[in-house]
């Protein structure tokens, strides 16, 4: 739908960076099967690196941010990676990948670990947006997409803001629910899929795009005609909607990841991952704020988090929450701040099995939030923390940097909203009540098996 497309860009990416292929879970998706981190792998990026020529608009000349590689073996040593202000994206061994601001890389340094990799994002020179992935969907067209869903579907569906973003920009959500229209409350039990916080993880916004319209389209079917009428369903695409403009603008990927904030000291962003208020200012959120985990002024401090923050308390019937984010293919629960499990063990055993059964239904990498590294201030901590309902990050396709990263190309759209068919319809069929999950099978609504639906 845009003019420029993701996929050259990331060609080009892929192209540079593929010899850091690793991911957070494994190291096994280099195609070659060679180690990536062979110092002549690593020269080869370097020239491969050095030979882009940034184009003279380039939107990154103030941009000091690079991609590093650094040596952080084990739980301990990936939260002093974090904690010095690096968006972790990839872990493998006692390799973790990042984007750190040159303020987070002398952090690095002074904390003694070594930086073994460090290509500044502007040397990456991104393409323009190439037409085959013209299908993905920016602001404007996100909303053209919700209201066509909506529209489709009068009786079922309506749209409604849940409030305004800091350049003013309506954050949107579809409900599904026959019996109650727009914001106003409902007893039915609910369920929240939210995606794109994160600008650059835009792929986020089309598999909520796509649930929306499956869903809308196959409301006849018995799998989905059962939960349609029994539960309260929303979906919230864009909560970044300013970052995702931003990232898009110029159609050379800026690699936005926070919204579009101005802070004090000149810099703009705040990461809405780091700012939901449960246990806000931990560990694995930055204060500088250049950082790209920059976790703001205060709780809450954003309209974008705040806007979430009041639906769900508007919408005490939520007991499901899903937020999409890329990549790397894992299903992530509470807690992200601290590595201690939640202290209810009905709960945690409940946690586990959906974790467990939706990643056997994707594929994906079932896993503590903190396993991974901890954050404080992301939304499932705060949705579970503070307002006890079951909430899930997914990290989406694909399974590494090499494989596509955050810009992964418009072929994967498809396959990657199919396999989360299943999930989303497994998650609204328990929003009843999902300590089912912790206690054998499940009684769906429907007549059929969520992962054995028709697509
Ligand atoms: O760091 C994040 O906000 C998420 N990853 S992403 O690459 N999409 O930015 C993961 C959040 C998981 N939560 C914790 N580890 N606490
Ligand atoms: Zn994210």
């Amino acid at each position: 739908m845009r003019s420029k497309t993701l996929r050259t860009a990331f060609l080009s990416l892929a192209a540079g960076l593929a010899a850091l292929a690793f991911s957070r879970v494994q190291a096994a998706d280099s195609p070659s099967g060679e180690s990536w981190s062979r110092p002549e792998a690593v020269e080869a990026v370097t020239k491969k690196a050095k030979a882009f020529k940034p184009s003279p608009s380039a939107p990154l000349e103030s941009d000091d941010r690079s991609w590093i590689v650094v040596e952080a073996a084990g739980r301990e040593e990936r939260n002093k990676v974090a904690q010095a202000g690096v968006s972790i994206e990839m872990v493998d061994g006692s390799k973790v990948g990042g984007i750190a601001t040159a303020q987070a890389i002398r952090k690095l340094q002074e904390a003694g670990l070594s930086i073994e990799k460090q290509v500044s994002l502007r040397s990456i020179g991104l393409e323009d947006f190439p037409k085959p992935d013209e299908v993905f969907h920016n602001y404007s067209e996100t909303l053209s997409e919700i209201n066509a869903v909506a529209a489709s579907q009068p009786d079922l569906a309506s749209v409604f803001s849940i409030g305004k973003s800091v350049q003013g920009k309506d954050i949107i959500a579809l409900r599904l629910n026959a019996d109650a229209k727009g914001s106003e409350p409902n007893s039915k039990p609910g369920i929240v899929f939210l995606a794109t916080h994160h600008a650059r993880e835009h792929l986020s916004t089309e598999v909520a795009l796509k649930l929306a319209r499956w869903l809308a389209e196959n409301r006849g079917k018995p799998e989905v005609r059962g939960l349609l009428a029994t539960r309260d369903i929303f979906i919230i695409p864009l909560v970044n909607p300013d970052g995702v403009e931003f990232d898009i603008e110029t159609g050379r990927y800026r690699w936005q990841r926070k919204n579009m904030r101005k802070n004090s000291d000149g810099s703009v962003g705040v990461d809405l991952n780091r700012n939901y208020g449960y246990k806000w200012g931990g560990g694995g959120a930055s204060t500088s704020p250049g950082d790209d985990t920059y976790r703001g002024a205060s709780a809450f401090s954003e309209p974008e988090s705040r806007a979430v923050r009041d639906f769900v308390e508007a919408h005490p019937n939520l007991k499901i929450l899903l937020s999409y984010h890329t990549f790397s293919e894992l299903i992530l629960y509470p807690w992200g701040h601290t590595n201690d499990p939640i202290s209810e063990g009905r709960a945690l055993k409940a946690y586990q099995s959906m974790a467990q059964k939706m990643a056997e239904m994707t594929g994906y990498t079932p896993e503590q939030s903190s396993d991974l590294y901890i954050a404080s201030g992301d939304t499932t901590d705060w949705s579970w923390g503070a307002k006890k309902i079951f909430s899930f990050t997914f990290e989406l396709t694909p399974r590494s940097m090499w494989a596509g990263g955050f810009y992964p190309g418009a072929g994967v759209i498809d396959s990657t909203f199919q396999k989360n068919i299943a999930p989303a319809l497994y998650l609204i069929d328990l929003a009843d009540d999902p300590y089912r999950a912790g206690g054998g099978a499940v009684a769906l609504a429907g007549s059929q098996e969520p992962a054995a639906v028709s697509k």
